[in-house]
């Protein structure tokens, strides 16, 4: 189902939600929803969101870094642009309107507008990045770093876990990556970015709102950790003999999580580990696992980061480890910008609705544009807080009050008034 142009959006929060459910199948497993950077999933939900924004009244392409861009002109040329957007990338066995939602419902607005004929004293890009959640390549962010002149050209070489690298996984896909540089925006060009995503947390539920406004994005930082012990015989070694890399781990993981559970503010993931040669009668020799770890202040997160490594250097060196710590991916902590917010504030109380502001735990796409404009994000409220998880959920009455917000804002907003 693509968004009627003929028939004026009437901002239906259910045509909303209903789009982006059309968008969750596409997925490389049929019972649940993964749509990792730059799959033949990924290329089929660009197509058909292309579909949207061309429905909408947008212009869209896709750019050299696989993103979807459409445009919105202004009433004038010339104009600067404000962007807007979020990911269509998902994790594994993830829920639908993780990002996704972020896209659909801009789009909606523009709908809105276009069906009623309507300019704005500035251009809209709505922007469906297509590598937020760094799930398929050891990076992130790629497509708004890309917008954002920040992109580390290095990321082309990185493979995935079948060797392929992005670089030949951008042709595939049918990107030129010798045109990446060349989409960086110019700051002067740009007034701000704002992006809309369910919150991925329980407060706005638990305040009994629909909405909420984003004061700061924390900081994160990935890692790769990589064990080396001594593969054995499970019936002959003796337990003290043992370099048991999976069981060296788990002494790590272990402090991980007592390091997180110490420390307001700070939380600490290990999401991925894999321990070889996997038989059940063999001790484990090799192990890698994740790390992924984050605080609202990015020196609480350093120090967390170089205390853990102590601790996990010491581990290694107790039990005869080989120990390596791959740095994969680290974002600072972003502020909002107070114009915006401010700005966002009004266009939640003009729906009768008490703007509260609270910060994201979740690492977003705006932490990547922070380096080229003025940031803000409006969080729409999700079933239990849930995300990361199929049974992530909105309603169709939020997606409404959150499309009634995010086009009020765009239609009261005086680009003077904006700093920066
Ligand atoms: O990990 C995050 O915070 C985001 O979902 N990529
Ligand atoms: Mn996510
Ligand atoms: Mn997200």
């Amino acid at each position: 189902m693509t968004l009627a142009a003929e028939k004026p959006l009437t901002l239906s929060g259910h045509e909303i939600k209903a789009l982006v459910d059309t968008w969750a199948r596409f997925s490389e497993a049929p019972d649940k929803l993964t749509r990792v950077f730059l799959s033949p999933e990924h290329k089929a939900c660009a197509t058909a969101v292309i579909d949207a924004m061309e429905a909408a009244g947008m212009t869209a392409r896709i750019d050299a870094i696989g993103n979807v861009v459409g445009r919105y002109e202004a009433a004038q040329p010339g104009a600067k642009t404000l962007i807007t957007g979020s990911h269509i990338d998902t994790v594994r066995d993830a829920g639908a309107y993780d990002g996704n939602l972020g896209v659909a419902l801009p789009i909606a607005c523009i709908a809105d507008l276009h069906a009623r004929g309507k300019r704005l004293p500035f251009a809209v890009e709505v922007i469906a990045f297509g590598d937020e959640e760094g799930v398929r390549f050891p990076t992130t962010l790629s497509g708004s770093r890309t917008v954002a002149g920040s992109v580390d050209p290095a990321i082309l070489a990185l493979q995935d876990s079948e060797g392929t690298t992005l670089e030949e996984a951008l042709r595939h896909f049918g990107c030129e990556p010798a045109e990446i540089a060349a989409e960086a925006r110019d700051p002067k060009d740009i007034l701000a970015f704002v992006e809309l995503h369910i919150e991925q947390g329980p407060v706005l539920e638990s305040e009994g709102l629909p909405v909420g406004v984003v004061t700061a994005i924390n900081g994160a930082s990935r890692f790769a950790i990589t064990l080396g012990g001594m593969a054995g015989h499970a019936g002959t070694v003796p337990m003290g003999l043992r370099q048991d890399a999976l069981a060296g781990a788990a002494a790590m993981i272990l402090a991980i999580e007592a390091r997180g559970q110490g420390e307001d503010g700070l939380v600490a993931t290990v999401g991925r580990i894999e321990a070889a040669p996997g038989a059940i009668n063999v001790i484990p020799g090799a192990v890698t696992f994740t790390l992924d770890i984050r605080a609202p202040a990015d020196e609480q997160r350093d120090r967390a980061v170089a205390a853990l490594k102590a601790e996990m250097t010491t581990i290694a060196e107790r039990r005869g480890l080989d120990f390596a710590v791959e740095c994969l991916y680290t974002e600072a902590a972003v502020a909002c910008d107070p114009a915006l917010m401010a700005e966002l504030d009004q266009a939640i109380l003009r729906q009768g609705i008490s703007p509260l502001r609270l910060p994201s735990g979740a690492g977003h796409d705006a932490m990547a544009l922070a380096s080229l404009c003025p940031i803000a994000m409006i969080f729409l409220r999700c079933g239990g807080g849930i995300s990361h998880n199929p049974l992530e959920s909105i309603t169709g009455e939020d997606a409404e009050v959150g499309a009634r917000v995010f086009l009020d804002f765009l239609e009261h907003l005086d680009p003077g008034s904006l700093t920066r």
